[in-house]
């Protein structure tokens, strides 16, 4: 039998961890013929309620599932482990500046980087989704000096299936005829969903919605949908959430022909490199690779410039900070 794969997940006891462990043990993640092994990390305060969370993926009594342990230590959370999910972030309070944002998710992102370094397994690959996520899959991978720089992303998945989802319903068309979708720049509300590559039925999507629709109404909505989600929900999306981060990882280790992905730029379509930034990428053998050779129109390079001069100015601060 094939030995079980270590994947840990931090902030496992919060919303986004309760949808996602059982899809992980369930076999999504990785395949449904690959055994994992669970590894939770939590705050003190709430190793106990990840405990609980544990004793309900018990009871599921999963074939694929092979162990679970839950640790409130990063260097234990991390050894041997080849996927890590980081969900577990400090989420921006009342009154709270960016700077003290950024300092507060530094004080999390750099000492797991550093866990990560010292004692994932050669395989790792990092998936951060708590936010600012860009960023703090910088401020990680600028601890980890031994782990290859790519192997550490931030997600934009959600944002491109929102996007799949929003055109797909304005078009009247399945999802599944939509193709080459990206999400360029931060996850935030500056992201750039862009039509003017997406195809649907083989032809531009941007070409079969009204300008005015795509600019005042589908690129908001994509970019707000989390606040959307809150108004309705009475609290942040956390399922679709989960499902995006199983997206990311199965396409990274499974191969995927085009969808998005927050990575390290290596300087691609004027984003300076090394920044973390959401770009139209395929996977091949288990790697991201940004789709090269795409025309960028006026409008489309506005917006990507803009977001990623948000990227930038968050690598300033955190530099200046001295997260980096
Ligand atoms: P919750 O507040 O429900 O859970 C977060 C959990 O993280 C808590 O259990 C907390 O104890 C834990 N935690 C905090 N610091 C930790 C640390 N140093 N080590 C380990 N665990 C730690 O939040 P949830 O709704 O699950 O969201 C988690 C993160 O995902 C947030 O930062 C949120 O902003 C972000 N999101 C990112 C998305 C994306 O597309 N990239 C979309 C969904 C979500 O908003």
């Amino acid at each position: 039998a094939q030995t079980p794969v270590k994947v840990t997940v931090t902030g496992a006891a919060g919303q986004i961890g309760y949808a996602l462990l059982f899809r992980i043990a369930s076999g999504q993640l990785l395949g449904a013929d690959v055994p994992v092994k669970l590894s939770l990390l939590e705050i003190p305060q709430a190793v106990k309620a990840a405990e609980g969370t544990a004793m309900e993926l018990d009871d599921c009594a999963f074939p694929l599932l092979s162990g679970i342990e839950i640790t409130d230590d990063p260097n234990t959370a991390f050894d041997g482990a080849s996927v890590a999910l980081l969900v577990g972030a400090m989420p921006r309070k009342a009154g709270m500046e960016r700077g003290d944002l950024l300092e507060a998710n530094g004080g999390i992102f750099g000492p797991q980087g550093k866990a990560i370094n010292d004692n994932a397994a050669d395989d790792i690959r990092v998936l951060v989704v708590g936010n600012p996520a860009n960023t703090n899959a910088l401020i990680a991978q600028q601890h980890a000096p031994d782990v290859p720089a790519e192997r550490f992303t931030a997600m934009t998945r959600l944002d491109h299936n929102r996007a799949l989802s929003q055109l797909a319903a304005k078009l009247q068309v399945p999802v599944t005829e939509i193709k080459k979708m990206t999400i360029w720049g931060n996850h935030s509300a500056t992201q750039y969903p862009d039509l003017f590559h997406a195809e649907v039925g083989g032809k531009i999507a941007a070409e079969q919605v009204d300008e005015a629709w795509l600019r005042d109404t589908f690129i908001p909505t994509v970019a707000k949908r989390g606040a959307a989600i809150i108004e309705a929900r009475g609290a942040s999306s956390a399922a679709s959430a989960a499902n995006a981060a199983i997206d990311h990882v199965y396409d990274w280790v499974n191969g995927t022909e085009w969808t998005s992905a927050a990575i390290p730029s290596d300087g691609s379509y004027g984003v300076p490199e090394g920044i973390i930034s959401s770009f139209p990428v395929a996977s091949r053998d288990g790697k991201w690779e940004i789709i090269q050779g795409l025309e960028i129109d006026a409008f489309s390079r506005e917006r990507i410039d803009a977001s990623v001069r948000e990227l930038t100015e968050e690598r300033d601060a955190v530099r200046q900070l001295g997260l980096i």
